[in-house]
């Protein structure tokens, strides 16, 4: 079988778990990297060990060897780099938030399919064994109908005011910070699991630090507890720490979700409860083996993974025995398992996440915003 070339555009967090994750695969080399320098992006290439680096990916989209790149920069450059790569003609997988707006992000399906390349949305969180093993019992009707479905995505890396990252600043990030980095994947998340839509919401935001200390040089995410008084400029800041929303599913579902960067303790704690007329069910990133089930008239029951106990599909999304975790690098990879399967095979199924997923999410993210800028619910 021919390898796949694939590119890494953007050295940040996200460059780091996709090329390793990537080359996981066995059958897709990164053969190039690009950066916002030239400067930045050899030294990232040169601490993958990669050889072809540019701090211009539209080099890299003239390559006709290359297959397909990762947009893994800050959010604003999500539309016009998968935009020129898909004019390209490679296949594309962009992080989260797919783009600023559902303009943008319509667009970027449209050409994708204009053109019939593959296209994916990160929404790797999906992904975990345990997950996917709820997603088929509640496919098979084990919770009954969805009654309520609640849950939170916090962090604290962002709690003190000079905590600083691109995402605070409503330039490279969008109007919306932590509802559009982890909020997505919070709402992208229960609709993939219980298979219904989000059909109306309210929401509120807050902005705790209405002025944040930027450092004077570039800091990656969840880095930056090391910096010193001198080392920064204030700044205002315009997006949200923190969200609350409630949450319409379907035609009976309700629900609400909270997603906080300033929640100090949770380190990336993405939990979600889902409660049916027959059972319940629970889960917390921070504890990824673990299922808990919740029964009404029998005893409650903590699953742990096990690939050989794990409901039919589910089992597909587990690569190692039960006892050896599987995390988030995981959860990435069986996404990149998919996305590429596709990208060698245009007849392969879509199971992974496309641009239709993240236009939706755009909808969504449009939504949040409306909501709370009008203080009143909205239709979605
Ligand atoms: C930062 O908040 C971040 O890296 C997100 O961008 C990811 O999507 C999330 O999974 C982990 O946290």
């Amino acid at each position: 079988m021919r390898k796949l070339k694939t590119a890494i555009i953007g050295t940040g967090f996200m460059g780091k778990v996709h090329s390793e994750n990537v080359r996981r695969l066995g059958n897709v080399e990164v053969a190039a990297v690009a950066g916002s320098s030239g400067a930045r992006a050899k030294a990232f290439a040169d601490s993958i060990g990669v050889d072809n680096s540019t701090g211009d990916y539209r080099t890299i989209l003239e390559d006709k060897s290359i297959d397909a790149v990762h947009v893994l920069t800050p959010n604003a450059l999500h539309f016009p780099v998968t935009m020129a790569a898909l004019e390209a003609g490679k296949a594309v997988l962009c992080e989260k938030p797919l783009t600023l707006d559902a303009g943008e992000a319509r667009q970027m399906l449209d050409l994708a399919e204009k053109k019939g390349l593959a296209h994916c949305v990160q929404h790797n969180l999906r992904y975990y064994p345990v997950v996917q093993h709820i997603r088929q019992m509640i496919a098979a009707g084990e919770l009954g109908d969805i009654l309520i479905v609640q849950g939170t995505y916090s962090q604290d890396w962002l709690l003190y005011d000079t905590d600083y990252n691109w995402r605070v600043e409503k330039g490279p990030n969008g109007a919306l910070r932590a509802v559009g980095d982890i909020g997505s994947h919070w709402m992208d998340m229960i609709q993939h699991l219980t298979g219904l839509k989000i059909t109306a919401m309210c929401a509120e935001l807050a902005t705790f630090h209405k002025t944040r200390r930027k450092p004077k040089h570039s800091v990656e995410t969840f880095t930056g507890k090391t910096l010193r008084a001198e080392d920064y400029d204030e700044i205002p800041v315009e997006t949200e720490d923190f969200g609350m929303v409630l949450l319409h599913l379907g035609g009976r579902a309700r629900g609400a979700y909270t997603v906080s960067q300033m929640s100090a303790g949770n380190k990336n704690r993405f939990a979600f409860e889902i409660y049916g007329t027959r059972g319940g069910a629970q889960w917390n990133q921070e504890r990824p083996d673990e299922l808990w089930i919740g029964n009404r008239n029998s005893p409650n029951q903590v699953i742990v993974k096990d690939p050989s106990l794990l409901r039919g599909p589910a089992q597909g999304f587990a690569d190692l025995p039960g006892g050896h975790s599987e995390g988030y690098d995981d959860s990435h990879k069986q996404v990149f398992k998919r996305f590429y399967a596709k990208v060698a095979d245009p007849s392969a199924p879509v199971d992974y996440p496309t641009f239709a997923d993240g236009l939706w999410g755009m909808h969504l993210l449009g939504k949040v915003l409306e909501s709370a800028t009008k203080r009143a619910w909205v239709d979605c």
